[in-house]
């Protein structure tokens, strides 16, 4: 458990490459996570449109006004990293609209593997590559790779289809990152998803 003060929100971040499954990451998260009563809002970020935000709003998968969308400009990064006003502004206006807000979930525009996001804005974070980008990111060691709370490997499904050894990038990932965790998902079918929201859950809400 982080030390949340039980009036705010917890705040987690989804970060990752341009692609690689984080709006299909966080709308399979939404109903695994309130049916387990969690109470939740989503802030998405991309560069200069609110495609994500409009996408989730239209999804039926939750009240729409719960969909924030922060516009990030030419450099994806500097807003969540950086500086994070704009998305912190967004999280504080969600969580006066709805006082018994429990998580704010931050979609960062996809960006590349460098980026991070500021412990300023979310308590914990994730970061999300794609089999589909090959089996080598890993080995880049990129620092969202690195440094992340939780490392998503998504698009397992592909693994055969574009000549990736996952149980061998899996492995690569979790050395990479001295053992911190690595979850293997298929956001397409919803596999894996159980495993993020437990991981979330004993993170920043309670435990599973
Ligand atoms: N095969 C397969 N496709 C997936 C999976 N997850 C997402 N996709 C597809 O990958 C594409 C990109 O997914 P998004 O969820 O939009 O990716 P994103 O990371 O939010 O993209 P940006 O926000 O634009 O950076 C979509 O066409 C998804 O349907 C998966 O696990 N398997
Ligand atoms: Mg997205």
């Amino acid at each position: 458990m982080t030390d949340v003060t039980p009036a705010n929100a917890a705040r987690i971040g989804i970060g990752g490459p341009v692609g690689s499954g984080k709006t299909a990451l966080i709308e399979r998260l939404i109903p695994v996570l309130q049916a387990r009563g969690v109470d939740l809002a989503v802030i998405t970020n991309d560069l200069v449109t609110k495609e994500d935000a409009e996408r989730l709003r239209r999804s039926g998968l939750i009240d729409p006004s719960r969909v924030e969308a922060v516009e990030a400009g030419a450099c994806p990064h500097t807003v969540i990293r950086e500086d994070p006003t704009l998305n912190i502004a967004a999280g504080d206006a969600l969580e006066d609209r709805f006082p018994g807000l429990q998580l704010l979930i931050f979609e960062s525009g996809g960006d590349n593997l460098a980026s991070t996001f500021s412990l300023d804005l979310v308590d914990w974070w994730i970061f999300v590559i794609d089999v589909a980008g090959g089996d080598d990111i890993p080995r880049k060691r990129g620092p969202g790779v690195l440094r992340c709370d939780l490392l998503v490997v998504n698009k397992v499904d592909l693994a055969p289809h574009v000549g990736v050894d996952l149980d061998g990038m899996l492995a690569e990932a979790g050395r990479v990152r001295g053992g911190k965790p690595v979850i293997a998902t298929n956001a397409r079918a919803g596999h894996g998803i159980d495993r993020v929201a437990d991981a979330i859950g004993r993170a920043v809400l309670f435990a599973p």
